[in-house]
């Protein structure tokens, strides 16, 4: 397929979302085709599986996706005009990898979170026709990633190091998310676990490894710049970026419009490690921390706003732009 980079990029050097789909299209095309002819399975596992990947791949901003190919291009260090064809166009695999592996994550994630919507539209689970399916339908979104990586990076010397990198990546983002929700079985004392310190190492665990590293690492493996060193810096600036995007999640999570962020969110009911918390804690007084105790980590709309209030009243909101306009 030709990825021309007139036609991928727009006039500010970011990827074009309508050209990228274009890549992910003929990617699920060959690869229906594939599965349709390497296994004896009937049709309606073949629409499932259709079904499965676009009801929950494409839809988001495909931001870390796109990230490879940009980072790529920076990395490679060549004018947009320089890159070659077929460089672009498996940064733009890549990127879709990257797609596949956030798809796999949500779908999880929402199960585990009790979430309702996602991207504006019902968590996958919460189908009728898919129900716990939906564990199954994500191992293979799962299984898409390391498809994908055979069927076009296989014969090229730095194959095993994309696999090696996904698989890395998902087990600490595994981890990630054991921490997340080891708070969620409310006890006596799962106030101790909302620590800056524990918030700090659920987000660079869930949140920085998978969405900003591993593009980054994606785009200097492809452009043959992955030396340790610059990896490692790499490594610790995409930290940061975790912890500020991760923290802005957590405030839209409470704070956000549904209509705007596709999804209402759960963390306070969940008794989440959150920002918020975390953050209130700092600055509540003895009675306030009472009311949270009793009210936090509970599905019970008046508790919701009890905690809502609280951090409404300590000045949660103000703290967070400021901490936002700081980072
Ligand atoms: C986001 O946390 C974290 C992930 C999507 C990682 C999930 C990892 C698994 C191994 C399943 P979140 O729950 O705050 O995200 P959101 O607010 O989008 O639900
Ligand atoms: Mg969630
Ligand atoms: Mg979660
Ligand atoms: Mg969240």
């Amino acid at each position: 397929m030709n990825v021309s980079s007139s036609s991928l990029f727009d006039s500010m050097g970011s990827v074009r979302k309508d050209e990228f789909m274009r890549v992910y299209e003929k990617i699920i095309e060959e690869e229906l085709k594939e599965i349709e002819t390497s296994y004896k399975i009937p049709s309606f596992a073949i629409e499932q599986v259709k079904f499965c990947t676009s009801y929950n791949v494409p839809h988001g901003k495909l931001q870390r996706g796109t990230a490879v190919v940009e980072s790529y291009c920076a990395f490679a260090n060549l004018s947009i005009e320089e890159v070659p064809e077929v460089d672009l166009h498996q940064a733009c695999i890549l990127g879709w990898c990257v797609e596949w592996l956030q798809a796999f994550f949500l779908v999880v994630d929402d199960i585990m979170d009790s979430s309702q919507t996602r991207r504006g539209q019902k968590c996958y689970y919460l189908l009728p026709k898919v129900g716990m399916n939906a564990i199954n339908d994500a191992m293979i979104l799962q299984s898409f990633i390391y498809r994908l990586l055979y069927r076009y990076f296989r014969d090229l010397d730095f194959y095993v190091k994309l696999v090696d990198i996904f698989q890395q990546v998902t087990f600490v983002t595994e981890l990630g998310q054991l921490l997340d929700t080891g708070s969620q079985n409310t006890t006596e004392d799962s106030f101790s676990v909302f620590t800056k310190e524990n918030l700090e190492r659920i987000y660079d665990y869930k949140t920085g490894n998978y969405t900003f590293y591993l593009p980054f690492a994606l785009g200097l493996i492809l452009s043959r710049k992955d030396e340790d060193d610059i990896l490692k810096r790499v490594y610790s600036l995409c930290m940061e970026l975790g912890k500020y995007f991760q923290a802005q999640d957590d405030f839209l999570d409470c704070f956000g419009d549904p209509e705007i962020t596709g999804k209402i969110g759960t963390d306070i009911e969940d008794n989440k490690c959150s920002w918020l918390i975390v953050n209130a804690l700092s600055l509540c007084s003895t009675d306030q921390i009472q009311t949270l105790k009793q009210c936090y980590g509970k599905h019970d709309n008046s508790c919701v706003e009890q905690v809502k209030n609280i951090y409404r009243t300590v000045g949660l909101v103000e703290r967070f732009e400021e901490f936002e306009s700081k980072y």
